[in-house]
């Protein structure tokens, strides 16, 4: 297998130079278990485990290969097998912060060109829902395409459709049916070119395992039978893993996210999936406007004569809110800053309530 088609170019070949003396080899992670992995290269597929010295020098779980990395392997004599020395630089990378309490980084995928965000016309279908993929999708440096699955089940998708183009900040936005379009690779040709990568994500049962068997002419991933009662899918695909079509494109399928909370999103880019939220904040006569009762409120202006909806407005104050708490999380001096913020505001509250009082 040549090196370019599994996605390889100039910035990891540099990235690479370091290693390139010894007997260091370049490989790709196609597959995650628990301690294991399994890499593409030009010596073809390799089993691989992480070798002592990476695993300690780690300082976190995102610094260890994640699906879509390029590594530094070093093959064992006579096996199929190989051990990780290195991770090069991510170009990109799809974060989200793990789920449970201890609410760190976790990769979903490396190095990814294009993230199908892929939803279901059914029940699944939630605008809200979009924008948060969205917003940690235009954060990962992937160009995002959001994909209305199943259109057979919906009365009116070209409608949907047009919903969707209005809060998507000019990402592209396809409504098509993988179990039921003669051709469904056809309309994501544009993005399908060789040694490109593409994540595929989104809920549980939408169908992202569907859609890439379709794309590979294969069933090479196991779909569920959905149960109609309703409507979900029980996490069918339980593996990262990346797959090559015959157009020389790389798929990544993942299992369905339960959750996708926000990780390190930078202030900016809530405005790129906010944009009109944004340029509304703009106009509000104080810069600290707060928009709930101040003079010249241009979002209170805007929800007032509708040309802000409020669902979107709570969905970006929503985001908002969490962008904050994940961006203290991962950065405790802003948190003290933050806390030495609220302590002045809440000193002068006080002061003020005093001075009304009289004491
Ligand atoms: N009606 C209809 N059903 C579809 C379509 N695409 C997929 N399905 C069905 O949806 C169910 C779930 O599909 P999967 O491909 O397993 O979903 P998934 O997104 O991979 O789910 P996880 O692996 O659990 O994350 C299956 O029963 C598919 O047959 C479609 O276009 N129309
Ligand atoms: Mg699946
Ligand atoms: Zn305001």
């Amino acid at each position: 297998m040549h090196l370019s088609s599994l996605g390889w170019d100039d910035f990891f070949a540099h990235e690479f130079q370091p290693f390139n003396s010894g007997d260091f080899v370049p490989a790709r992670v196609a597959l995650e278990h628990k301690h294991a992995y399994e890499l593409l290269s030009a010596h073809g597929g390799l089993a691989a485990e992480c070798t002592c010295r990476l695993l300690h020098a780690a300082a976190a779980r995102a610094e260890l290969p994640a699906v879509g990395d390029w590594v530094v392997a070093r093959l064992r004599p006579g096996e199929p097998r190989a051990d990780i020395h290195a991770v090069l630089s991510r170009k990109t990378k799809f974060s989200r912060r793990a789920p449970g309490d201890a609410g760190g980084e976790q990769i979903v995928g490396a190095n990814i060109d294009t993230v199908f965000l892929v939803t279901a016309l059914d029940q699944d279908y939630n605008l809200r829902r979009i924008e948060r993929y969205l917003t940690v999708a235009w954060e990962s440096g992937a160009q995002p395409v959001v994909l209305l699955n199943k259109s057979d089940l919906h009365a009116d998708p070209a409608a949907a459709r047009a919903e969707v183009e209005s809060i998507a900040s000019g990402a592209p936005v396809l409504a098509l049916s993988a179990a039921r379009d003669a051709d469904p690779a056809h309309a994501l040709a544009p993005w399908l070119l060789p040694g490109r990568t593409i994540a595929l994500l989104g809920s549980s049962g939408v169908g992202k395992s569907t859609l890439i068997n379709r794309l590979l002419g294969v069933a090479h991933q196991a779909t569920s039978a959905m149960s109609a009662a309703h409507g979900k899918g029980r996490h069918t695909t339980t593996h990262r893993e990346l797959l090559a079509t015959p157009s020389g494109a790389l798929v990544i399928d993942t299992p369905g996210l339960r959750e996708l909370q926000l990780w390190d999103v930078a202030a900016g880019t809530l405005d790129e999936t906010f944009a009109d939220v944004a340029a509304f904040v703009a106009r509000c006569r104080f810069g600290d406007c707060t928009h709930r009762s101040e003079p010249g409120c241009a979002v209170q202006a805007a929800l007032d004569d509708g040309s802000l909806d409020f669902a979107r407005w709570q969905s970006f104050q929503k985001l908002a809110r969490e962008q904050a708490y994940a961006a203290r999380k991962a950065d405790p001096r802003l948190a003290r800053e933050n806390q030495a913020a609220w302590k002045k505001i809440h000193r002068a509250a006080r002061a003020r309530l005093r001075a009304k009082h009289g004491d």
